[in-house]
């Protein structure tokens, strides 16, 4: 950075701070990313839950991870409300459930369904009381001033997709499972769990240990030239 862009940055009423970064060796680069793909494509999605409990820490920190995404305009559009009540987790699978019941027989299009059958899934969603916390993520389609009226929040879709990722990736690196269940429609989530008009339910996110026998579809992941292209 020249002196001028320097001073400029200076005199900003939004002061800068120097980034803390560490420049890794190529061979160190290299060895980080192949271990971390390695790490990550061992990720799965299993609906198959134990009950084992998970201390409340852990899901602390996935939160923590997923709450340092990127977002539009640094407007961190998203709530993450962490659920290990039995009786509210027992309300939401009921609720999930009767949705997902008509979503089955009925409401979903053919070519959905055909989609989903490689999946098995069904409208039954015993993971949703299983598993010792079910996360759900809420996108803040716009944010409140302190005098109640309405700010912009801008791609909160797309920040909010992000720290879902972030989110997936931080549970499966601490050694546990989730799945990203969308019961469809999902307004009742914000009327259990209480939130205010502007959060809008994104993702229902069990977390826990797998069950000692759970089952995971045999699925292969898009190879690297069907994913990618270089110009
Ligand atoms: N919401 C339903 C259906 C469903 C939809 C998709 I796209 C999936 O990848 C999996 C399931 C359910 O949760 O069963």
């Amino acid at each position: 950075m020249d002196e001028s862009t320097r001073e400029q940055f200076a005199a900003q009423s939004h002061p800068f701070v120097p980034l803390q970064f560490t420049r890794r060796t190529l061979a160190e680069s290299a060895e980080r990313a192949r271990a971390f793909y390695e790490e990550m494509n061992r990720r799965r999605t299993t609906r198959h839950f134990s009950t084992d409990p998970v201390p409340r820490e852990l899901i602390e920190q996935a939160i923590l991870t997923g709450g340092t995404a990127p977002s539009g305009a640094h407007q961190q559009p998203w709530t993450f409300v962490a659920v290990s009540d039995l009786g509210l987790k027992r309300q939401i699978r009921e609720a999930a459930e009767k949705e997902e019941h008509e979503f089955y027989h009925g409401r979903a299009p053919a070519e959905w369904t055909e989609a989903l059958a490689p999946l098995g899934t069904d409208e039954h969603k015993p993971h949703l009381t299983d598993a010792p916390w079910v996360v759900v993520l809420f996108r803040q389609s716009h944010g409140l001033r302190p005098d109640g009226t309405k700010r912009t929040y801008y791609y909160t879709q797309e920040s909010c997709g992000i720290a879902a990722g972030y989110f997936i990736a931080a549970i499966h690196m601490m050694g546990l499972v989730t799945v990203t269940h969308t019961p469809n429609p999902m307004g009742f989530l914000a009327e259990l769990l209480g939130r205010p008009a502007n959060e809008k339910a994104m993702l229902v996110m069990p977390v826990g240990y797998p069950a000692e026998d759970a089952r995971i579809p045999d699925l292969t992941r898009k190879p690297f030239g069907e994913i990618a292209v270089w110009k």
